[in-house]
């Protein structure tokens, strides 16, 4: 696994954050090294898997990158005549996903689309991922991503919703920030490399709270939904259509 050192060599304009070649050859380490929680996801991604997703169904992990939780779904589905989406807007990501999944042994048939998840079709779903990346989308689109999702499921799917989120207590919030910030000193990150992927991820990445995360989840229809993990500033939630 690559080392993930874009930040020691270079500087960072506010906002400037891609998810570029450069960011996907060193992806696996970044996502390690940077979401407290992270592994923790992936595997209830594969847990829910084989309790959630029906036969004849599809399950859908937007934003995938490399594809971690669409593998954690493949290798764990149980159920026949399954199909996975894998979708991403980069082609970094979904060039490198598909030769991932190529590699890999698992019998459920996945198919890898370079597109937005707001603009793709979402039907017969008995399990929706989007890990870490509902974030990237402007807030007043959310809503739309969110009863599209739900309206692509079939009664009883799970939705897993993985996001950095923010806290209404300013001190709280500040003190979660600083034990994220220690988490990533202790994953040797330097100070300066801390700072500036804060700098480059501002307004791209936008965390809104749990309770605002939640409350959408049921505007959007979900019946059932909450937080199943949080890790400091990073928070799972998982919701029954
Ligand atoms: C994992 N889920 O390893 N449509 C599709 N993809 C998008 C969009 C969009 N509108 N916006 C951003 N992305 C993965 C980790 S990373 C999280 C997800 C992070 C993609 C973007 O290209 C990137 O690959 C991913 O969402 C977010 O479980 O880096 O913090």
């Amino acid at each position: 696994m690559s080392k993930d050192q874009i930040y020691s060599q270079q500087d960072a304009a506010a906002g400037s954050f891609e998810f570029n070649a450069a960011v996907a050859d060193v992806f696996p380490d970044m996502l390690k090294r940077s979401i407290p929680g992270y592994g923790a996801t992936i595997s209830a991604i594969g847990q829910l898997a084989a309790r959630y997703v029906r036969p004849g169904t599809r399950c859908y992990d937007l934003g995938c990158s490399l594809g971690a939780a669409t593998l954690a779904m493949r290798s764990n589905i149980v159920a026949k005549d399954c199909e996975i989406m894998a979708v991403d807007t980069s082609t970094a990501m979904t060039e490198r996903c598909s030769a991932l999944i190529d590699e890999d042994a698992s019998l459920t048939p996945c198919t890898v689309l370079a597109a937005d998840a707001r603009h793709i079709e979402i039907s017969n779903s008995s399990m929706v991922v989007m890990n870490y990346t509902l974030q990237f989308l402007p807030v007043d689109e959310r809503l739309a991503m969110i009863r599209k999702i739900y309206d692509g499921m079939i009664e009883g799917g799970v939705f897993v919703l993985s996001e950095k989120v923010a806290d209404d207590d300013p001190a709280v919030e500040s003190l979660l920030t600083d034990l994220h910030h220690a988490f990533k000193k202790a994953n040797a990150y330097s100070d300066l490399e801390i700072s500036r992927k804060r700098t480059a991820l501002e307004n791209v990445l936008i965390p809104e709270t749990t309770d605002c995360h939640l409350r959408r989840l049921g505007d959007a229809g979900f019946s059932h939904r909450s937080v199943w993990l949080k890790h400091f500033n990073f928070a799972s939630i998982l919701a029954i259509r």
